[in-house]
């Protein structure tokens, strides 16, 4: 509305020196806003949103989304056509002030990466701060906020958490949906830790990516039915216990659940759950964040011999820049010991809300590892607004990219 009605009041005036279009023809495409999307209609057919049975809640199944939701495309459909591909970014945090006096300002950075990401992307974002389900808390808070994220947006496909201790240290990489095409959830981790060693961290929970579909609803109620809204909570907590001798806690956990399932049901979970394994789908903070300068290094390195990787560009067609790239990194090999941008660091065990980190390490190397990946991710950012930080380990400082674009080498 506010673009539209800037647009009618300028325009009599505007004088670009060029034509870019004719106002009359409606050019920011007022009557449909949303970039090719029509957010300004909801036809009065029927949908699941008008089941006065239909529930947000956890605690409530749902029953025939899949039919549900694409009857909800069908009329909508400037929304069906993409909707394969369709991503909705989902992340939070607690509801209260973090109890570490930077905690607050370490998860402003951290949602602000995903929100560089995102936007680079054209992925949508949501953040939650509350427990939707009371007795669901910590790392069981997502689940309920997955599924309601499901039924708020029929037009995505997939849903992906990403914890709030997570942060995307290579903005250009994109996930390969074509890879997960036959499965509906996707989570980082190893067949061989889950079957020959039985260990509760043979996948990492904190982040996944999951379909919505009804296959996805049912396996939340599965999931959730382990956690603390369920009467078995405790019985559960002892049976992972017993089960995985590698872990140490008595509380019945998200992740060791989701270990769970896949070990003693693998008929019928392991061919719809695709383990990733092939590139940090997210990555051990400790494993990763002295290879961040080696990596700038060799960017660097590479964009040295290569103009049409420095040439200036709007941030909306980064993509295209991250295409070009890719033909530079395939010796590169990608997650453990490849000198790749990871594509996710996970700050696994420091805490950043609380400042209750685990005590193997010391809180220096969780504060320092945060600044200096919120850095490396932001310079990734900040470079198509013009600057850099030229110290990983200085968050406060800022230079201006040099333009140094040959002016004989291109366009292409
Ligand atoms: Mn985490």
């Amino acid at each position: 509305m506010l673009v539209c009605s800037f647009w009618s009041f300028f325009t009599p005036t505007i004088n670009f020196g060029f034509s870019i279009a004719d106002p009359s023809s409606n050019p920011v495409g007022c009557k449909e806003s949303g970039f090719g999307v029509n957010l300004k209609s909801d036809p009065k057919g029927q949908t699941f949103y008008d089941d006065p049975e239909m529930s947000y809640s956890i605690e409530k199944p749902v029953k025939e989304w899949d039919e549900k939701r694409k009857e909800w495309l069908k009329h909508h459909p400037s929304f069906a056509a993409g909707a394969s591909e369709r991503i909705i970014l989902v992340t939070g945090s607690q509801p209260k002030p973090c109890k570490n006096p930077i905690g607050d300002h370490l998860l402003l950075r951290f949602f602000k990466n995903k929100v560089d990401y995102c936007r680079i992307h054209g992925y949508d974002i949501f953040y939650n701060n509350l427990l939707l389900h009371p007795k669901m808390n910590s790392y069981w808070a997502k689940l309920p906020v997955v599924k309601a994220a499901m039924l708020a947006h029929p037009e995505a496909e997939w849903i992906w958490w990403v914890d709030s201790d997570a942060l995307f240290t290579d903005m250009e990489f994109k996930l390969p949906l074509q890879r997960y095409k036959n499965q509906n959830l996707v989570v980082h981790g190893w067949p061989k830790l889950i079957y020959n060693s039985k260990s509760w961290t043979s996948l990492n929970a904190g982040i996944f990516l999951m379909r919505n579909c009804q296959w996805s609803m049912d396996f939340i109620n599965t999931w959730s039915n382990m956690g603390p809204m369920s009467k078995e909570y405790k019985k559960w907590g002892r049976i992972q216990r017993s089960t995985f001798k590698d872990k140490l806690f008595p509380e019945s956990d998200d992740q060791s659940a989701l270990v769970y399932l896949l070990y003693k049901e693998k008929e019928k979970y392991y061919s719809h759950i695709y383990l990733e394994s092939q590139f940090y789908f997210e990555g051990y903070w400790v494993e990763i964040i002295g290879r961040y300068e080696n990596t700038t290094e060799k960017y660097l390195e590479i964009e040295r011999g290569m103009p049409k990787l420095r040439r200036r560009h709007a941030e909306k067609v980064s993509e295209q820049y991250g295409a070009f790239r890719e033909e530079f990194l395939k010796e590169a090999g990608n997650g453990k010991g490849s000198w790749r941008r990871p594509f996710i660091t996970h700050f696994t065990g420091c805490q950043p809300c609380s400042g209750d980190h685990n005590q193997m390490y010391a809180g220096e190397s969780c504060w320092n590892g945060m600044d200096k990946a919120l850095n490396f991710a932001d310079n990734q950012v900040l470079r198509n607004y013009g600057f850099i930080h030229p110290d990983l380990q200085d968050s406060s400082t800022v230079t201006q990219v040099l333009f140094d674009y040959p002016a004989d080498e291109g366009p292409w």
